[in-house]
């Protein structure tokens, strides 16, 4: 599994319940494995455009994790001064994104549907959804 070397970003590997029965079970636990109190929970699926760029948007205080619980897609980080992709196709494997991350989702395959745990309910405000003024806004920050 590639390290995740932007800031405020980790790995999250879900355990995988193997039972006598067909089919797995992988759990999210809130203020467990998923790191924060799970206030809101989404879901992303559709996504028949191979165009298609999601994201591109960086959180002031929203912490998030993300799985693609099936299917495929490629994940661009960028903390502002390092950037690194990261290929997601395990349900078991989520992605935390904590805040001032710029991130972009895109290369989804058709049947891909991703499913997100976030810290907040939801809030336009705390949204920076201009490369620019996300630079500066972790300037700053410093
Ligand atoms: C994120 C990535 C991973 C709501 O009204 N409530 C919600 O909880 C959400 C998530 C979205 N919306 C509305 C706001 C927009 O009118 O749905 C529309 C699409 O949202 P957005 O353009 O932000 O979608 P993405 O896929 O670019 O981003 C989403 C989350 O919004 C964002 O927090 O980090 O997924």
């Amino acid at each position: 599994m590639e390290k995740i070397k932007v800031k405020n970003c980790k790995i999250i590997e879900l355990p995988i319940i193997k039972d006598a029965h067909d089919g797995l079970i992988s759990v999210a636990n809130s203020m467990d494995n998923i790191p924060f109190e799970i206030k809101r929970t989404y879901y992303i699926y559709g996504l028949y455009n191979p165009y298609a760029i999601r994201g591109m948007h960086a959180h002031k205080k929203l912490q998030q994790v993300v799985f693609c619980i099936n299917g495929s897609f490629n994940l661009s980080l960028d903390d502002g001064a390092k950037k690194q992709d990261y290929y997601m196709d395990k349900p078991n494997i989520g992605i935390y994104l904590g805040i001032e991350l710029w991130h972009t989702m895109k290369n989804f395959s058709q049947d891909c549907i991703l499913l997100i745990f976030a810290s907040e309910y939801y809030n336009e405000s705390d949204y920076i959804r201009n490369y620019d003024q996300f630079v500066k806004y972790i300037e700053t920050k410093k």
